[in-house]
């Protein structure tokens, strides 16, 4: 049996004020089409359905008809809340729901829950946070002893094939789990779990990190459908399919609506037929325009060639150069400590001051006394 392991929908998510609701459409239609080609008999949904605890009526009638789809088809979906979902409202109407094989456990109520699909035990784990767990395991202090504590008081048949789907912050000693820009970081970083926690399971089907990345062999993030933030840009999404005869891991790239593009040019460069044709001008992009001049209406003349250009800045800016201090003059024939003065003010953009003038004479006649 083949499932297909995706997270991190964020249906309903703007990305700089961009409502992405037409792209995500988009792309759960090609995910049905993979389904289908690839005759998948199980979809997981490891959390971050909805980017927001309320979702908007148009984000809730996106996943509906996506469910929908699958209840038609037969193919049993298994969904657990990420830390974006209201556990409560993604779980309204499961009980009914499970009749028509969607399975959501998005509220934990103590137990780790299993649902059997074929010959594979599917374990069910909500996002959770210590404080969630406490209440059935009075001792569990941080993220990493709620899921242990969790997974231990759970009785695993090891002679079975087991599956975990998981929503948490995981890591590995002497590896970095690669996040990105579009995923909410807890404050302190004490969320992370280490990967031990996952040993009895034969592949661990993770949400919450937006880059694809495997951390073992058989623990894996499958990453966001989608980017959802310029630090994603140079990474293609992809879905994942797991055989489970073995426990094999194929992924199959998905290709967006709009992709996300940073460029970076003179005006003159961006708006050349060139560089418009060599890509799809419909992109989401951020541009950096190279330009020292000041551009009148920098914003309106790249909309007019790329209409859905998310951040536009320039390169100057960046550097918090002032225009027209690019290099040193005088070198040679200045004396060192008005030197020293403007590159203050090249780094700053503003002259020092007096007070600071004094002890940089006074460090610079120490230096030469020596
Ligand atoms: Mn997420």
């Amino acid at each position: 049996m083949k499932f297909i392991h995706l997270s991190d929908l964020h249906i309903g998510k703007r990305v700089n004020e961009f409502s992405m609701i037409n792209d995500q459409k988009y792309i759960l239609e090609q995910i049905l089409n993979i389904i289908a080609n690839e005759e998948i008999n199980a979809v997981i949904v490891s959390g971050d359905v909805y980017d927001k605890s309320i979702p908007a009526v148009e984000a809730v009638t996106v996943f509906d008809d996506f469910l929908t789809e699958l209840a038609t088809k037969d193919i049993p979906t298994l969904i657990i809340s990420g830390n974006h979902d209201s556990p409560e409202r993604l779980g309204f109407g499961s009980k009914i729901m499970q009749n028509n094989g969607v399975h959501i456990y998005s509220v934990f109520d103590g137990e780790l829950h299993k649902l059997k699909i074929d010959d594979v035990n599917f374990y069910m784990l909500p996002f959770v946070k210590p404080i969630m767990v406490r209440r059935f395991y009075p001792e569990v202090e941080t993220y990493e002893d709620a899921v242990r504590t969790i997974i231990e008081n759970t009785d695993i048949d090891k002679s079975q094939k087991n599956v975990i789907l998981s929503h948490q912050f995981i890591t590995k000693t002497g590896a970095e789990t690669m996040r990105s820009d579009s995923e909410s970081v807890s404050v302190g970083g004490l969320d992370n779990i280490d990967i031990s926690v996952f040993d009895d399971f034969d592949y661990t089907a993770l949400g919450h990190i937006h880059r694809p990345q495997s951390l073992s062999e058989k623990v894996r993030y499958c990453g966001s459908p989608l980017k959802y933030s310029f630090s994603e840009a140079k990474y293609d999404k992809t879905v994942t399919i797991v055989d489970a005869d073995d426990f094999s891991v194929q992924t199959i790239p998905l290709k967006p609506l709009h992709d996300m593009r940073m460029i970076k040019g003179s005006i003159e460069n961006i708006l050349s037929k060139e560089v418009i044709n060599a890509a799809d001008s419909d992109d989401y992009l951020h541009i950096t325009l190279t330009d020292k001049d000041n551009i009148i209406d920098a914003m309106d003349k790249v909309r007019s060639a790329y209409p859905n250009v998310m951040q536009l800045e320039f390169e100057r800016d960046m550097k918090g150069n002032t225009k027209g201090v690019y290099e040193a003059t005088g070198v040679g024939t200045k004396p060192d400590n008005e030197l020293f003065y403007d590159f203050y003010k090249l780094q700053n953009g503003v002259e020092i001051d007096s007070e600071k003038a004094e002890l940089v004479d006074s460090i610079l006649e120490e230096v030469k006394e020596n």
